[in-house]
């Protein structure tokens, strides 16, 4: 059975591939896939360190077992190391927070013990699963999750530690900053302050321990791509207006208005662009407007930036079997996530290094992760300089003056104009409401125009897995099942028998 109907898909992300892909197996003959950018993959972007793939997007399979769609795919694709496909692996389930090996590394040059970290690491965990509590509970005592972490640290602290030294104490209020910036990177936020408490346990996990793609993330695409027929995507080609209940030409309800001039008519348009390029410029996207329900949404749900700085050393500094090293500003104890200068101090936004194993393919790789606005500062300045002010980090923290980096790679997420940033998190005051708006197709329920014109996938539409590469993926899927099953229920007289 084939499906005439017309869809345009916006964006070749992996929730506009997986779209496309999903409505071909079911017979639409008619899909169109319309990308900004000459290549696909979007926020899936594998780049190369001199010789080593680097990932300057996407990293992880995030819970790597049978319910997570991105690692059957990956397994079926035979893209996955034999360690990542084991029982073991799959069933490995640490609620989203990674058991890495850590070193720590302060501002006057101290190599840390773990063990004098570990109380403050211990509360911060505990304080984060609290967090998440909220949601079901119905109730939020504080407005953001940085402040009601603050607030509960200077609670507990002043109970649990009142024997501790002074120095002590200071240090361990220095690693509640360092992991509360570790928790910008991993929420895409500038800053815990503007991550909702209530709707911070929205976000779901799966079990499985957090794996890579050997080859790159990007091979998940071009897997996804090669069963696409050819031609499908029409790549540089940005979409610049959707005119829905489009009454100009009779029958396609929709006519989406490229940058070149070309005009494409449409019996479905979905909609994958990230929620940054929305909440830009869906004022102009969308004609007529979206409604203001969704429009808030679009507003209220946070999208910041997390980048990625990559540096090579010719030798390492941290230990062999080290996993993530954290850097602790010793200036630090008042608990903050965010800088008051951002030209003179945007460094002290990045809160360390994970290491790229294993060491036989990747030799002596670390990569930087810092989120927010000190992030996108970071975007504006040259290569050398960031250079330049991460040797100056690292020989302050390591206390060793020699120390030079081979080669530095960075991503810079927030200028890119199709984009505007990382991923997506719940803004404070958001709730599950908000990701249902997102999801909302136009024209909303109850309208009495032809239904289903425009459709809404990506990450950002997600009710739980938002912010991740399957959560993304399954909202593709759900996109086009929705058509699937107009189709096969509403409108017979658009399906021709082949
Ligand atoms: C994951 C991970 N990961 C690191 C970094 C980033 C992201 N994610 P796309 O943007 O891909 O596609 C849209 C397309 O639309 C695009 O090609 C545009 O060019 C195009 N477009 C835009 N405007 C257009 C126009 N006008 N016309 C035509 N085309 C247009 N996810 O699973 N594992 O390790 C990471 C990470 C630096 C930037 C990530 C990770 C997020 C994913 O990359 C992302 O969700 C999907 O790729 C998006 O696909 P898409 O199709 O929706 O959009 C509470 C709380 C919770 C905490 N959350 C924790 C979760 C942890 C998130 N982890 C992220 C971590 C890393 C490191």
């Amino acid at each position: 059975r084939s499906v005439n109907a017309k869809v345009v898909i916006i964006g070749s992300g992996i929730s506009g591939i997986s779209a496309a892909h999903r409505l071909v197996k079911a017979g639409f003959n008619n899909v169109r896939i319309l990308e900004a950018t000459a290549r696909s993959g979007g926020r899936i972007k594998t780049g190369r360190l001199g010789e080593k793939i680097v990932e300057i997007g996407a990293n992880w399979i995030h819970g790597p077992s049978q319910e997570n769609p991105v690692f059957c795919l990956a397994r079926q694709y035979g893209l996955l190391e034999p360690e990542a496909l084991t029982p073991e692996n799959q069933a490995v389930d640490i609620g989203g927070h990674p058991l890495w090996v850590p070193n720590f590394f302060s501002s006057s040059g101290q190599r840390l013990n773990a063990e004098d970290i570990l109380p403050a690491q211990e509360m911060f965990a505990e304080l984060l699963n609290e967090s998440s509590e909220f949601h079901s509970q119905g109730g939020e005592p504080w407005s953001s999750v940085g402040d009601f972490i603050r607030s509960q640290v200077k609670q507990r602290a002043a109970e649990k530690w009142k024997d501790v030294d002074a120095a002590t104490r200071s240090l361990r209020l220095c690693v509640i900053s360092n992991l509360l910036k570790v928790e910008c990177c991993v929420n895409g936020a500038h800053s815990m302050d503007e991550v909702g408490l209530g709707a911070f346990g929205l976000y779901k996990t799966l079990p499985g321990l957090d794996c890579t793609f050997p080859g790159g993330y990007e091979g998940l695409i071009s897997n996804l791509m090669s069963e696409l027929p050819c031609g499908l995507v029409s790549h540089s080609k940005p979409v610049r207006c959707i005119h829905w209940n489009n009454t100009e030409k009779r029958g396609t309800p929709v006519m989406v208005e490229c940058d070149d001039g070309e005009k494409v008519v449409a019996d479905h348009v979905i909609v994958t662009v990230p929620l940054g390029y929305l909440k830009k410029h869906s004022s102009t996207l969308f004609q007529p407007s979206l409604p203001l329900h969704k429009s808030h949404s679009i507003q209220r749900l946070g999208f910041g930036t997390n980048n990625k700085i990559f540096v090579e050393f010719d030798e390492p500094w941290w230990d062999a079997d080290c996993e993530v090293i954290h850097l602790l500003w010793e200036d630090e104890d008042a608990m903050v996530d965010h800088v008051p200068d951002l030209q003179r101090s945007w460094i002290k936004k990045l809160f360390g290094f994970t290491v790229l194993k294993p060491t036989e393919r990747y030799g002596h790789v670390l990569c930087g992760w810092i989120a927010g606005h000190e992030s996108e500062y970071m975007e504006t300045l040259s290569e050398p300089e960031v250079t330049h002010t991460i040797t100056q980090l690292i020989r302050r923290f390591t206390g060793n003056p020699t120390i030079t980096p081979r080669r530095m790679l960075r991503s810079q997420w927030f200028h890119d104009p199709w984009t505007y940033g990382s991923y997506t998190h719940p803004g404070k005051g958001c709730s599950q409401q908000d990701l249902d708006n997102m999801m909302e197709p136009l024209p909303p329920k109850g309208s009495s125009s032809q239904p289903l014109q425009v459709l809404f996938a990506g990450e950002a539409t997600h009710p739980c897995y938002f912010s991740t590469v399957h959560g993304a993926l399954l909202t593709g899927w759900r996109e086009a099942d929705r058509l699937i099953s107009h189709y096969s229920s509403v409108n017979p007289s658009e399906i021709s028998k082949s």
